[in-house]
């Protein structure tokens, strides 16, 4: 066990604090990603990823599924959240409580406690995949942060600011990255640059993204 223990110490998860509200672990998942993406085989069987379609009518080039009690959707109707999958009729998946329990531990190491999350979006990335520049403003409680894991092929995430046209920065996920943002930076634009061509031993030629979010209004 000290063995163990003097590793732990010796090789903690590299955290970043790039801005107010905002917390990146470099690896933090490596090892556990093996024991949280064995969920998806059977979560995917019941709400299969699907490219969803925009309010302009573009069809996203990332494929999304989701599980947890609700689940953002789009289509020429708009964004929103909803709890039944509207491609099977079916309510989504319930979240692994392992993906909850990882999710609601980094954001409370983040500052942000009691986050529990009601919402996963499951994307699926595959070479030239991108997403646009947006705010994830579709949830009731914007006091609740966002809490992002990224397995597989890496990407190059913009992080811009609450206007549309502030210049992004760039920072690179990783497999088993978690990054977590909130307060004030809970309404910052970011996107995902086109996925470069690859593989990775544990997803093959793609990069897996797990968002959770708390996208019920907040009791009382
Ligand atoms: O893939 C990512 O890292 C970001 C995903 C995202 O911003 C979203 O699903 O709203
Ligand atoms: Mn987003």
């Amino acid at each position: 066990m000290m063995s163990d223990l003097f590793a732990a110490q010796q090789n903690p998860p590299e955290r970043l604090d790039p801005a107010p509200g905002v917390v990146l672990w470099r690896h933090r998942l490596r090892d556990e990603a093996p024991a949280l993406l064995a969920e998806l085989p059977a979560l995917l069987a019941r709400a299969p990823l699907r490219h969803m379609q925009t309010p302009g009518g573009f069809s996203m080039s990332v494929a999304m599924s989701n599980c947890g009690a609700l689940g953002w959707v789009t289509d020429r109707k708009g964004y929103r959240y909803s709890p039944v999958d509207p491609q099977t009729g079916l309510a989504w998946p319930p979240m692994p409580a392992g993906w909850r329990a990882a999710a609601t531990a980094a954001a409370g190491e983040a500052g942000f406690a009691g986050f529990m999350p009601d919402a996963c979006l499951i994307n699926r990335y595959a070479p030239g995949a991108r997403m646009a520049l947006h705010q994830d403003k579709d949830e009731a409680d914007l006091e609740q942060p966002i809490v992002s894991f990224s397995f597989g092929l890496p990407a190059r995430f913009l992080f811009g600011g609450l206007a549309r046209g502030d210049k992004p920065e760039r920072i690179l996920l990783e497999h088993g990255d978690v990054l977590v943002w909130g307060g004030p930076a809970r309404l910052r634009f970011h996107g995902i640059q086109p996925i470069q061509a690859g593989h990775h031993p544990l997803t093959g030629a793609c990069r897996l993204n797990l968002t959770f979010r708390h996208a019920a209004p907040a009791p009382g």
